[in-house]
């Protein structure tokens, strides 16, 4: 147990300590309990990581409406609510709304399925309805090693449950490539003028992970990119020599979540290192410090680098969580059928075993609620019927379910 934040919460409260007007500093209880891995660090500010819980918390039912499904690692709501589900391994399945698997997808292309690379995230076109056509990221065998790639394709579903991608067209890769397995990222989240955000990972290793803070790099950045693949003409470094015009913001470590809020903002949630997982809200050009500024330590419990958590030029996470989450998937809610969570960030977590939710009051956390599924949480959708979707895995790739959550 740490009492820390316990002793603070109460040393405000007796001292009377004025919370600033944008945020009002809360004194209740967080929910994590567990000691910190780095706990000689401290936060920037208050409330940037352990936010207390809500007074009260709606009580929620779990239902699985979909089980034995093969490892799965992402799932977007088609428009006639069944569900679209991207396999690891390398397939694309449709799951009725019965919760029976279709046959695999024809034409997905060839992926890299070792370590955490995989067939990866999905998305729909914002006019998949007249289109038909979808978005994936996938782990890439190439001849120089491997990489994140984005493609998309017109989806055909066929009157069996299953279906071909026609016109598969990789528009995007993350360069340079490289010979390992880890920290591919990724999730895809339209923009509100349609625009594509890409989050990737830095693979992880110490050569390249550095290249999270080289602009001439790909690794470890998030990208906005045109539907064909090209850099937008207002991104932070178009024109820039040595910089690559994809590039929305750097310094990430690995990005597998990633939404976009009721502004059309786009959110963030990166694996961090041990202690360092952090929420943020990635703004053009900023550098997100990975790897010479972070919380967390090593796995293997030395500092990063210097061990620094705050350095000028470079961006504070809105939210940290030590130990951490590690994140999946995640969702904003702005559904009806929850009302206390409108509004609220939805986020996986594997290593939690259910869905972190962040109560945001002025873009930072007013309370940290935890639902527990007693499993690793891959993704998070929220259901054309106001409902909380999580797709659950198993550590080595056994079968995934799909958990329905509704108000209690
Ligand atoms: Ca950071």
């Amino acid at each position: 147990m740490n009492r820390l934040p316990h002793i603070l919460a109460g040393t405000m409260l007796s001292l009377g300590i004025a919370a600033a007007p944008a945020f009002a500093q809360q004194t209740g209880t967080p929910v994590e309990t567990q000691a910190p891995n780095a706990p000689d660090q401290q936060p920037a500010f208050n409330g940037q990581t352990r936010a207390p819980q809500p007074a009260q918390v709606a009580t929620i039912k779990t239902e699985v409406v979909a089980e034995g499904l093969p490892h799965l690692w992402a799932m977007e709501f088609l428009p006639d609510g069944r569900m679209l589900v991207n396999a690891k391994q390398g397939a694309m399945h449709i799951v009725g709304t019965d919760g029976k698997v279709g046959p695999e997808i024809a034409n997905v292309p060839e992926v890299l399925a070792n370590g955490q690379g995989g067939l990866l995230d999905v998305a729909l076109a914002p006019d998949y309805a007249t289109s038909g056509k979808i978005f994936f990221s996938f782990s890439e065998p190439r001849d120089d090693g491997n990489g994140t790639s984005v493609a998309s394709a017109r989806l055909v579903p066929d009157d069996q449950g299953g279906g071909a991608l026609e016109d598969v067209s990789v528009i995007f890769r993350q360069m340079p490539s490289y010979d390992g397995n880890k920290h591919f990222g990724s999730r895809l989240a339209f923009g509100p003028a349609g625009e594509l955000y890409v989050t990737v990972g830095e693979r992880s290793d110490a050569e390249p992970r550095v290249q999270a803070q080289d602009l001439q790099s790909g690794l470890g950045k998030i990208f906005r990119i045109s539907q064909t693949g090209e850099a937008l003409p207002d991104n932070p470094f178009v024109g820039q020599d040595n910089a690559q015009p994809e590039i929305w913001s750097l310094g990430h470590r690995n990005l597998q979540s990633a939404t976009i809020d009721g502004q059309g903002r786009l959110w963030t949630v990166e694996h961090g290192p041990k202690g360092g997982d952090e929420l943020n809200l990635p703004e053009p050009g900023k550098n997100y410090g990975w790897p010479e500024v972070t919380y967390g330590v090593e796995y293997s419990g030395e500092k990063v680098g210097d061990g620094v958590t705050q350095m000028a030029d470079t961006e504070q996470p809105i939210y940290y969580w030590d130990p951490v989450i590690a994140p999946s998937g995640m969702a904003f809610y702005d559904g009806d059928a929850i009302p206390e969570w409108k509004g609220a960030f939805l986020v996986g977590g594997l290593v939690s075993q259910g869905i972190v939710v962040l109560h945001m009051e002025n873009d930072r956390v007013k309370h940290e609620e935890r639902v527990a599924l007693d499993a690793r949480i891959r993704d998070v959708k929220v259901g054309p019927d106001g409902a909380v979707y999580a797709v659950t895995e198993q550590r080595g790739g056994g079968n995934s379910t799909i958990v329905k959550l509704t108000k209690g």
